[in-house]
């Protein structure tokens, strides 16, 4: 991890974080999680609960020692998320995620690894570079459909932005991870492609011994690494 780079940008990606393998490996699994099983396909919340590989996952010492930097100590794993994104899908609206999490400034930070090739069509993230040094931003009641394939929080609210900040997509490569501070504006595309599903695992952590929000519905709790 580009330290530097983070600090300034909000983000920072690393390729070849998992190989093809682990990523098969992962999209395999998540075929047994309840949310693939019902046929509906929305995030599957916190699937290390249920198999140990996604644990496996959230401890890998590559994506741990970079999130220590990010944090500036030792980190917990606080949250699991797979996303299917099947073609179809809505995009997440714009958010920072301390919105949701309430961590103290620095301490939180998430690895959203791709575990397909991630393009425009199929659900890229969108980014705000910089905005993650305005702090946490006001929102404003998102309007638009909602969608039973997408994380029901996704589409609630939506940060506002100051208009200087202009959006990037973030394509990547299957293997890679973004690191995505806490105060980032981000979303998604939405995936519009006919059949090119985009399979994500988002794992997220905090300084271990800080405090930050449950949540009703992600119901976080740490888990040593
Ligand atoms: O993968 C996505 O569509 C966006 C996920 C995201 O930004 C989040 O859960 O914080």
């Amino acid at each position: 991890m580009d330290l530097d780079y983070f600090n300034e940008h909000g983000y920072f990606i690393e390729e070849n974080v998992f190989s093809t393998a682990e990523c098969d490996e992962f999209i395999e699994a998540s075929k047994k999680l309840e949310s693939y099983v019902k046929g509906i396909h929305y995030p599957q919340m916190m699937p290390h609960r249920t198999d140990a590989l996604y644990l496996k996952a959230l401890r890998k010492p590559q994506v741990v020692a970079s999130i220590a930097q990010a944090v500036g100590g030792t980190p917990v794993g606080l949250q699991t998320e797979f996303f299917y994104c099947k073609p179809g899908t809505k995009g997440f609206g714009r958010h920072q995620d301390n919105f949701f999490v309430e961590a103290p400034i620095g301490a939180f930070a998430s690895a959203w690894c791709a575990l397909t090739d991630v393009a425009v069509e199929n659900g890229a993230l969108i980014v705000w570079p910089g905005s993650h040094k305005e702090g946490l931003l006001p929102v404003q009641k998102a309007t638009g459909q909602k969608d039973e394939k997408q994380d029901p929080n996704a589409n609630n609210e939506e940060t506002v932005i100051p208009s200087h900040y202009k959006p990037i997509n973030v394509a990547v490569k299957k293997g890679s991870v973004v690191y995505i501070h806490a105060l980032l504006v981000h979303g998604s595309n939405s995936n519009t492609s006919k059949d090119k599903w985009r399979q994500v695992l988002l794992n997220t952590y905090i300084r271990k011994g800080e405090k930050f929000r449950p949540g009703n519905y992600a119901k976080r709790e740490p888990v040593e690494l």
